[in-house]
């Protein structure tokens, strides 16, 4: 038997105020399309998505309808899509339908979700196909379990989960991450707490970090697998393999072949303008490091650039403009979408004294720690709460910041 294993889809992702919304919009279907072809070319025997289908819980309909139209040759082929919810596609408001539901009842994908009892345990339903609801589904004597995102407990839920499995070949389909692997900050198990899925569960199919490893018990043995987001979600995961697990089960021994996907090229890079006289001067140096930095590759798609500005410079920081920036990066890299962080710091020279003015994101730390340093009650505690203010302050303006991830912030659960 063969299945794809992939996660982390984040269908509906873009950058709502760049010029490039509409073709990275594409970038997410175009790699889920990718996959189905795959899927249908090697004739495997179903698709397992890890969780984060969906960008964000509300999507819009066109999101919708472009999901249905790239599964739709998996559905003729009468491949399954077996799926989870993850973080980003949970939707809180239990009373109303979530899209993934509606795809299910559509016949789209198969979503699993557990029911629970009245003491707290797991209940694994058998799916029923045509309410698109259950939590167990089994394909020719695999049986596979379907949990979602439980959030940052999860550890504490191994044992329940466990229990109420009485099955062999057992897969199970678990949006969360493992410490000291997985890359993200919130959502994660201990791996100690991880590994005694590994006597109920053979494959363990990981979703939720978008980097890919694999989780070894302390024997040794690979039991859980997480394939990452086949395309670059956010910046900082250029760093990481970009793909899918196309996976073989034979007489019970699963085998992973990690297959790469075609991300589109995303760069991140810190341009160093440390003593530049004027803006002229930091222009050309900004341009001449920006082309050295720049990958060669064949790939024609326009790139992502992240740039970090830095070093003391002789005239004001806001001199050199986004828009200027942006006309030079148009004729050197035509990049889709860029985002760039200025974090130059302007020196003075006052009777042959050197000062070093303060750059904005310094500036903005310490009234920070000045206003939080006048509570009697936050006394003492200024730096971390600066820092973690700053942090909640940079999930919001990235524009797509669930609640759970803020209140995990708040739990101090990222440290
Ligand atoms: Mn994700």
């Amino acid at each position: 038997m063969r299945f794809i294993h992939t996660s982390d889809i984040h269908l509906g992702k873009t950058y709502r105020t760049s010029t490039g919304e509409a073709e990275r919009y594409e970038d997410f279907f175009i790699c889920l399309a990718g996959i189905v072809t795959d899927a249908i070319e090697a004739k495997v025997g179903f698709v397992l998505i890890g969780g984060d289908l969906f960008h964000v819980g509300q999507i819009l309909p066109k999101t919708f309808a472009k999901t249905i139209e790239t599964l739709q040759p998996l559905k003729d082929a009468n491949i399954p899509c077996i799926a989870i919810e993850g973080n980003h596609d949970w939707i809180h408001r239990r009373d109303s339908i979530s899209w993934m539901e509606a795809l299910s009842q559509m016949g789209y994908i198969c979503l699993l979700r557990p029911s629970r009892t009245e003491e707290g345990g797991y209940r694994f339903d058998p799916f029923n196909t045509e309410a698109g609801m259950g939590g167990h589904i089994e394909i020719e004597g695999l049986n596979i379990y379907g949990l979602g995102y439980i959030g940052a407990q999860a550890g504490n839920h191994v044992e329940r989960i466990c229990d109420a499995v009485s099955t062999e070949n057992n897969l199970l389909l678990f949006h969360v991450g493992i410490w000291s692997y997985s890359p993200v900050e919130i959502g994660n198990m201990k791996p100690e707490d991880s590994h005694p899925l590994a006597e109920t569960f053979d494959y363990v199919a990981l979703g939720h970090g978008h980097k890919p490893y694999i989780v070894a018990t302390p024997e040794g043995r690979d039991y859980a697998y997480n394939p990452g987001s086949p395309e670059q979600v956010n910046f900082g995961e250029q760093k990481y393999d970009k793909g899918y697990y196309f996976v073989t089960l034979n007489d019970g021994e699963f085998t992973v072949d990690f297959k790469t996907t075609s991300p589109r090229p995303m760069t991140v890079t810190t341009i160093d303008l440390d003593e530049a006289e004027d803006a002229n001067e930091a222009l050309l140096r900004f341009v001449e490091q920006v082309k050295a930095k720049l990958p060669e590759t064949e790939d024609k798609r326009q790139p992502l650039l992240e740039l970090k500005l830095i070093g003391r410079v002789k005239f004001h920081p806001f001199e050199l403009g986004r828009e200027q920036l942006g006309i030079a990066l148009e004729e050197i890299a035509r990049p889709l979408h860029v985002e760039i962080k200025n974090h130059l710091s302007l020196v003075t020279h006052t009777g042959g004294e050197e000062t070093v003015k303060k750059s904005l994101a310094e500036i903005e730390y310490d009234v920070l720690k000045e206003l939080i340093g006048t509570s009697s009650e936050y006394q003492g505690r200024e730096e971390e709460l600066s820092r973690l203010s700053l942090q909640i302050r940079d999930l919001i303006l990235r524009g797509d910041v669930e609640a759970d991830e803020l209140l995990g912030l708040l739990d101090g659960e990222g440290h």
